[in-house]
């Protein structure tokens, strides 16, 4: 049976080119973020393009606040890993200078800075919103 692609994002979520983005409301944890995507049928936000991550900028900005995204070495030290299998090695990055630098050997999670270049923090870091990221379709 043929499944109808969704044609656009639902209420709360802001749809850039073929996915949908819902940013919560609530500071947590990287894995808190990520339980939170999840029971929304999505993940944490893969950024794969500069347009989306202007989207991300764009979107989080003035907000003056930090965002989780789905990148992590929690499984082995250096060997950054997006949520959704993307390569990490061939696809985009936007860390911010001297970033990724695994601070006092326990940052494993990254998020978007006040300006939306990437740094590693603690997964346990108690104070990024989520972005969620799901595809339409
Ligand atoms: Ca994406
Ligand atoms: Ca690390
Ligand atoms: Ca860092």
């Amino acid at each position: 049976m043929q499944h109808e692609p969704e044609a656009s994002c639902e209420k709360n979520w802001i749809q850039f080119e073929g996915s949908c983005y819902y940013i919560h409301s609530r500071k947590s944890t990287w894995m808190n973020a990520r339980s939170v995507c999840k029971t929304k049928g999505s993940d944490l936000v893969v950024i794969t393009s500069e347009e989306e991550q202007h989207f991300l900028m764009i979107n989080t900005n003035g907000k003056d606040q930090r965002f989780w995204i789905g990148l992590h070495d929690m499984d082995d030290e250096g060997t950054w890993t997006w949520v959704d299998g993307t390569d990490y090695e061939k696809s985009y990055k936007f860390w911010k200078k001297g970033e990724p630098n695994d601070y006092d050997s326990n940052e494993d999670c990254a998020h978007l800075w006040r300006n939306g270049e990437w740094n590693d923090v603690h997964c346990t870091y108690n104070d990024c919103y989520a972005i969620c990221e799901k595809k339409l379709g």
